[in-house]
């Protein structure tokens, strides 16, 4: 158990104190190394001289931030925030189909040239996000009468298109997105399901895997955190895949959360996907809270976002956990589930949240 630290780190280091003039600045970092020096205890004192990103690095995990195009080309808090904290970015939207390709054959890459530059210029990761998925498709595409021999033809020209435009660049890709029913165990009959059959998973994965032969390939989904037919039935297809030498390496648990409900054994259930020899991520992490936010709900969401991180410390091949946004003003939750909030470890005004401590406390622990 961590005791009562009198100095939350985080607060010191974010980015907002910009504004200060220098001199201000320099007398904020002395008097800040004095309270340290006097309040923190030695182990705690060395953890707060080191950012979120190097006590990721030291367990060899990444800890990864889904980004919008704009605030990251514009806002100076919100790109403080995803340099001081994170080791990698997911575009949020920018890479979805309806984004990339509008219209057949016109690829607009601005966004995605966007979020791969800033990442590049910082030292961050990038992870690719998404290829096929049923959702935020061109209406082009999802007019649904495709033979499968032009289907192919399209899904090729769109995988050529982005992986080959960011080969070495973006080295892992959510391939596949949401195979399966929302609340169960069936597959999903998407575009791709209806044209090509339920082999269209395999069909994709090769596909990629011969034009960017060195990316990691995933399959990306909700609700098979906590276990149960969901889950077993993504047991059920990797297993089959793998038998079938079809190219998958990782599985993304997304890990959209309700408050109280964080599943206690989601290091069990990605462990199972992690003996198979397939990498594991949290992909999508946020934990949305009723409104209103109350102080002790948010005290409970630090234990939440702690035991997530500590979850895939536990996991041999947990590759990263990735929260999905950078600030509860730009999380998808309050649009999409009226009602809740506060999800993520930054508030509106960017100023970080006891989850941010509770990822700091999981990476505190020695590796
Ligand atoms: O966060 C994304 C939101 O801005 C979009 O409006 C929404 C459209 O469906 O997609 C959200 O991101 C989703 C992600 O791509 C896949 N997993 C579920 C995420 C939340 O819906």
């Amino acid at each position: 158990m961590r005791g009562a630290a009198p100095v939350r780190w985080h607060a010191l280091t974010r980015g907002r104190e910009v504004l200060l003039t220098a001199g201000a600045l320099c007398a904020v970092i002395l008097v800040v190394t004095a309270i340290l020096a006097v309040a923190l205890p030695q182990p705690e004192r060395e953890e707060a001289e080191r950012g979120l990103p190097q006590l990721a690095g030291a367990h060899e995990i990444g800890l990864g931030v889904a980004v919008a195009v704009d605030p990251l080309t514009h806002d100076p808090d919100y790109q403080s925030v995803v340099t001081d904290n994170y080791t990698s970015v997911t575009a949020e939207n920018a890479m979805k189909w309806e984004h990339v390709q509008p219209e057949r054959y016109q690829f607009d890459w601005n966004g995605p040239d966007a979020v791969v530059d800033f990442a590049e210029h910082h030292g961050l990761d990038v992870h690719g996000h998404t290829l096929l998925w049923h959702n935020q498709q061109p209406s082009w595409l999802a007019r649904g009468d495709w033979d499968t021999g032009e289907l192919r033809e399209v899904m090729r020209e769109h995988m050529e298109a982005l992986l080959g435009r960011y080969q070495g660049r973006i080295t892992s890709w959510d391939v596949i997105n949401e195979p399966f029913e929302d609340h169960g165990p069936r597959p999903r009959e998407n575009l791709w399901y209806q044209v090509l059959g339920e082999d269209y998973i395999a069909e994709a994965l090769s596909m990629a895997h011969e034009i960017d032969p060195a990316a990691k390939l995933y399959i990306n989904e909700f609700g098979i955190e906590g276990g149960g037919a969901k889950t077993d039935a993504m047991y059920s297809l990797v297993t089959d895949l793998l038998d079938r030498g079809v190219p998958l390496h990782g599985i993304g648990f997304q890990g959209h959360f309700v408050h109280g409900n964080v599943p206690r054994d989601l290091a069990e259930h990605m462990r199972r996907f992690s003996d198979l020899g397939l990498e594991v991520t949290v992909s999508e992490l946020d934990v949305r809270i009723p409104e209103p936010p109350r102080e002790q709900a948010l005290r409970q969401q630090e234990q939440e976002y702690q035991h997530v991180v500590q979850a895939c410390l536990e996991v041999p091949r947990c590759m990263s956990v990735s929260v999905w946004g950078v600030s509860d003003q730009h999380s998808w939750i309050p649009e999409w589930f009226p009602g809740y909030t506060a999800a993520l470890p930054f508030d509106e005004d960017y100023e970080p949240k006891p989850a941010l401590d509770g990822m700091v406390e999981a990476l505190s622990r020695r590796p």
